[in-house]
């Protein structure tokens, strides 16, 4: 049984350990799913997430406006990510896919938010070019105002969700200005007349991903999300709340290796004694519940300030990705180490947690891009 005191910390309200204690009977139930086939899997999991309830913090309520929850949202990742990271991928994108929606979006855009949370409609968040990934202002994508139309050509890649989604959050220049101030934000349907799947892109822990191409693609004026040039705010403002999350998956993939390895010591038996009275497997054990308490520490202080109001949690943010996502992987190396052959054998938990930890340390938001949005704001820049 994985540690729940944290569960007590002052971070939390009794909703809070309530959502948490249903959520883990849910996982014991239903996950992991087959993944042989990601796309299948996942829509099957936005399905089955959806019908369970599970998907509703991920999005505004539309008839109920409220902030959403970051505590919520990481404990469901931490929590999803400890029994199937594709579940925690199935429930991490809605968020992210319908982000800009909920901070930005008009309420015509907001119907979306209905069928996003019931697990009726896939999202995804379309924002990485193949030549600009940490350096988002310099994209190239273009919206070209066309009457009441715009029209959308370029590339978006490593778009997660992409080939499955029922629409995209994309980002493009409109050139209001050069560079941050230049760029808006679009919603549009993945059936749009010239969107296209250019790609599938295959990854160590695989899950659904494409480069995406926009041929001319017209989408109305109504589908701005925001104002003209706003687009970078947004896309900054959603990351600012989906970045703790993803220090929660990887407190949840940490976690689970921490308890593997704890099960394992007390189970083997070396040298004529259990392995878990041998000092260098204690020291291990030691190292690895340290980190994962800092982590959660780190995490939760990031959605307990951003759920207490603050306009923008971007150093505390940053600091549990970095942290976090660097520190599991540290904790499923020693997890590996710990299990010997079987921590690389194909299908074992630790070397599937050994292959998907090792992404969070890229995606929405580089290690050393963290460490650059850190220091501009200890420095007092923005
Ligand atoms: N919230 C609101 N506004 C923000 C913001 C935030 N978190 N971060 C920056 N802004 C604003 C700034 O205030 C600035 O506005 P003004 O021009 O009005 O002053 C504007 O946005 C530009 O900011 P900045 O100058 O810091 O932009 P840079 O181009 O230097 O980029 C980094 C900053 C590198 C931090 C940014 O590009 C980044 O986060 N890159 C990683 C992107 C990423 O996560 N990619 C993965 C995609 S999702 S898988």
């Amino acid at each position: 049984m994985p540690d729940r005191t944290f569960l007590t910390w002052p971070f939390f309200d009794d909703r809070h350990r309530e959502w948490a204690d249903r959520l883990e009977a849910w996982c014991q139930e239903n996950l992991p799913v087959a993944h042989h086939d990601v796309d299948a899997a996942c829509r099957e999991l936005v399905a089955r997430l959806g019908r369970g309830g599970w998907l509703m913090p991920t999005a505004l309520d539309p008839a109920d406006p409220k902030p959403l929850d970051v505590r919520t949202l990481c404990l469901t990742r931490e929590t999803l990510a400890r029994h199937d990271g594709l579940a925690d991928f199935a429930f991490a994108m809605q968020g992210l896919g319908t982000g800009a929606i909920s901070l930005y979006g008009t309420s015509e855009q907001r119907q979306w938010l209905q069928r996003t949370r019931k697990g009726e409609a896939i999202a995804a968040f379309a924002l990485s070019e193949p030549r600009s990934g940490s350096d988002v202002a310099n994209m190239d994508m273009a919206a070209t105002r066309d009457g009441d139309s715009y029209v959308l050509t370029g590339e978006k890649t490593w778009i997660s969700n992409g080939g499955i989604a029922d629409f995209y959050i994309v980002f493009a220049r409109t050139g209001e200005a050069p560079g941050a101030r230049g760029i808006s934000a679009f919603l549009v349907p993945a059936d749009a007349k010239g969107l296209a799947v250019a790609e599938r892109l295959e990854v160590i822990a695989p899950h659904p991903l494409a480069r995406l191409s926009f041929d001319e693609v017209p989408v109305p004026v109504s589908a701005m999300i925001g104002k003209p040039g706003e687009g970078f705010k947004i896309a900054m403002s959603v990351l600012d709340v989906f970045r703790s999350t993803v220090g929660a998956a990887a407190l949840g993939f940490a976690r689970r290796a921490l308890d593997e390895s704890v099960k394992r010591a007390a189970e083997r038996r070396l040298f004529g004694a259990p392995m878990a009275e041998l000092q260098m497997v204690q020291g291990h054990i030691a190292e690895m519940a340290l980190d994962v308490d800092a982590m959660a520490l780190l995490v939760y202080r990031a959605a307990w300030t951003k759920d207490m109001g603050a306009p923008r949690v971007t150093r505390e943010a940053a600091m549990a990705k970095l942290f976090a996502t660097d520190r599991a992987q540290e904790v499923i190396d020693r997890a590996v180490q710990l299990h010997g052959g079987d921590g690389v054998r194909r299908g074992h938990i630790i070397e599937s947690l050994y292959r998907e930890i090792r992404a969070l340390r890229i995606y929405e938001g580089a290690s050393d891009v963290q460490k650059v949005v850190i220091a501009r704001q200890v420095m007092g820049g923005s």
